[in-house]
């Protein structure tokens, strides 16, 4: 039986948070055996945002350190960056003319990016969704593992797929999410009504996966949480707490309630102090693997070449395939 393919990216914007760690790369690692994986460094669409192009090109190379510590191997998966190749930007132009801007201003992340970026509402930052759209249809992807906040996203990608496959004939799978049922959004630290993000202007909102043990624990003895003293699950009235629950339940692998019972008649410092011990355990022997990837450039360059050489070759078929369907000359 043919596989099923997967696809899936994460920008290098940022150093990358507990919150892309648990919503999105550490499920990419599990899939890898089970299905055909494709995972790229999203750069082009770090643009949408100003970037200083000394630092993103150090956190591109740190964000495939991470993915290659976190578990994800070149062996199995192809690891590429998407501005190797070209075929994103040539498929965003095609799926450009079949979507409305209305269906792109509407989008929460545009939105939100724009009241924050006020000073660069860029073209790119409103064709976000169709570059990504882009990334998913070329390679035939059935599934998309990501956090919450990218559904909404998703949706354009089924509908550009269903448009295009509509007006010319069947030519782009139509993937399905894969949200995780815990996880899926983790929130910020300072406001957990607010999701985390590595772009966060307050350091204390987020834990980066590249953060220092002592910096993790501080951060999570300040989370915000409430009054009454209660190691309690009720994302409603106790959204913090609630939040802090989730993190301790992933990263330890008990379940919630076991995480109740255990902290019961205790204070919120022993929980939070707990909570930030199990998040420490967990990243330190990651970023140990990821400071010795990052020694070696010339290995990290390899798994890139390699990457973009089996990427290329399947989004040049993909692409070839729209340019004859639309009615370009072959030659
Ligand atoms: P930025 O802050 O630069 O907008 P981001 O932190 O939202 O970035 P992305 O690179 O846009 O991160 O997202 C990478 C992946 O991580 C996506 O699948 C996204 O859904 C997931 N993700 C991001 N934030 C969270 C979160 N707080 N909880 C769970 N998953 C998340
Ligand atoms: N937009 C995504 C990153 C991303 C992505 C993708 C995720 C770019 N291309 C394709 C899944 C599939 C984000 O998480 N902000």
């Amino acid at each position: 039986m043919e596989r099923k393919v997967m696809f899936s990216a994460v920008q290098p914007s940022g150093i990358p948070t507990i919150g892309n760690y648990v919503g999105a790369i550490k499920n990419w690692v599990q899939f890898q055996d089970e299905y055909d994986c494709i995972y790229s460094l999203a750069d082009l669409h770090t643009l949408t945002v100003k970037q200083v192009p000394a630092e993103l090109r150090a956190r591109s190379y740190e964000l495939l350190a991470l993915y290659l510590a976190c578990g994800l191997d070149p062996e199995k998966s192809i690891i590429f960056a998407q501005s190797h190749v070209p075929q994103h930007a040539e498929l965003t132009w095609v799926l450009n003319t079949m979507t409305y801007p209305g269906e792109l201003a509407r989008m929460t992340q545009f939105k939100d990016k724009s009241a924050h970026h006020a000073e660069n509402i860029n073209m790119g930052l409103m064709d976000y969704p169709v570059l990504m759209a882009s990334d998913i249809l070329l390679y035939g992807a059935h599934y998309v593992p990501i956090g919450a906040d990218q559904k909404q996203h998703l949706e354009i990608t089924r509908d550009l797929a269903i448009r295009f496959n509509n007006r010319y004939s069947p030519t782009f799978v139509v993937p399905e999410p894969l949200i995780p049922k815990m996880g899926a959004r983790v929130m910020s630290l300072q406001d957990p009504t607010k999701k985390m993000s590595k772009s966060d202007e307050n350091v204390n909102a987020f834990i980066s996966m590249t953060d220092k043990p002592e910096d993790i624990i501080r951060k999570f003895k300040r989370a915000v949480t409430d009054s009454d003293m209660c190691v309690k699950y009720d994302v409603e009235n106790k959204p913090g707490v609630s939040n802090l629950l989730t993190i301790y339940s992933i990263f330890t692998g008990k379940t919630v309630e076991e995480a109740e019972r255990e902290f019961e008649g205790k204070g919120y410092g022993e929980f939070k102090q707990a909570v930030g011990e199990a998040v420490v355990e967990v990243l330190r022997p990651i970023n140990e693997k990821k400071e010795a990837l990052l020694k070696d450039k010339a290995y990290l360059n390899k798994v890139l070449a390699d990457g973009k050489q089996k990427a290329e070759y399947l989004a040049r078929k993909m692409l070839n395939k729209v340019y004859k369907k639309i009615g370009f000359i072959q030659l």
